[in-house]
């Protein structure tokens, strides 16, 4: 393990880097997840490196969403495996979500390192080896999902997802909750909640209005997301990210 000295004013983002540097080792994460972060990175560094007010009201909205849904699944790739196993766990017990292991580079090597990996983190059921369902206009790797997990989801939760992938989820009538440190990409544009924060800050927070939401009416959770504005997130994102003065 290398050390880093908590004083050091880049601590958690040096931290993550070297948490996808390890899951790389370990066969979790893609070597194009080491390009995928160093990209989330400069944009986390122009944001402030803190969650805005518009991602908080995001990370709300999502878990009203999670809670309102029959059947809500949270997709886990290398990237997310390699960052927040535990925190991803915790997430799916707080809204009663599977886990579902979808891979953009999908190879069996890796969804079962991946499975493990979140069973040493408490998962008890774990899907995405069946890969019997499949999303429509995609090419044939890219497209495999499981039939009973994300294939009939009402609700997924997909973090730093590919654009085509996230486009062809929505296409199917899914509600996405998309987590996405770059507001402009596709899979931010085509998500119905956009989270523009770092996945490190975003699962935990949601994961904490879950808790404070428990037990709150399906009216005021629909009134939640109701009120969330996709638009004005991605819109205080982006200038965030630009340097304006937040609205
Ligand atoms: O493990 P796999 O095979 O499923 O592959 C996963 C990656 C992420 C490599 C794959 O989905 C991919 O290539 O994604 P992209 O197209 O590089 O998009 C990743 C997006 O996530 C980019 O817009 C990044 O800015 C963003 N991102 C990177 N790190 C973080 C992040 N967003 C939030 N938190 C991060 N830590």
């Amino acid at each position: 393990d290398i050390e880093i000295p908590e004083s050091h004013p880049r601590y958690l983002s040096l931290l993550t880097r070297h948490r996808i540097e390890e899951g790389v080792e370990k066969g979790i994460t893609s070597k194009q997840g080491l390009i995928a972060e160093g990209r989330g990175e400069a944009f986390d560094y122009l944001l402030g490196e803190e969650t805005i007010p518009s991602a908080d009201a995001a990370e709300r909205a999502a878990a009203a969403q999670l809670l309102l849904a029959e059947h809500p699944v949270l997709s886990v790739n290398g990237n997310v495996a390699a960052l927040v196993p535990g925190e991803m766990v915790e997430l799916a017990e707080a809204v009663g979500a599977d886990l579902e292991v979808n891979l953009f580079n999908r190879t069996d090597e890796r969804i079962d390192a991946i499975v493990s990996h979140l069973r040493d983190h408490g998962a008890d059921a774990v899907k995405g080896q069946t890969a019997d369902g499949r999303i429509p206009n995609l090419d044939h790797e890219r497209a495999k999902v499981d039939a009973d997990g994300i294939g009939s989801a009402d609700v997924v939760l997909v973090p730093l997802e590919d654009g085509d992938r996230a486009e062809a989820l929505a296409a199917m009538g899914k509600v996405e909750i998309v987590v996405d440190l770059n507001p402009m990409s596709r899979s931010a544009q085509s998500a119905a909640i956009p989270i523009i924060d770092n996945i490190v800050r975003a699962i935990p927070n949601v994961t904490e209005h879950a808790r404070e939401l428990e037990g709150t009416s399906r009216e005021e959770l629909e009134a939640i997301v109701e009120d969330f504005d996709r638009e004005a997130a991605l819109a205080e994102a982006e200038k965030a990210i630009r340097g304006g003065e937040l609205a």
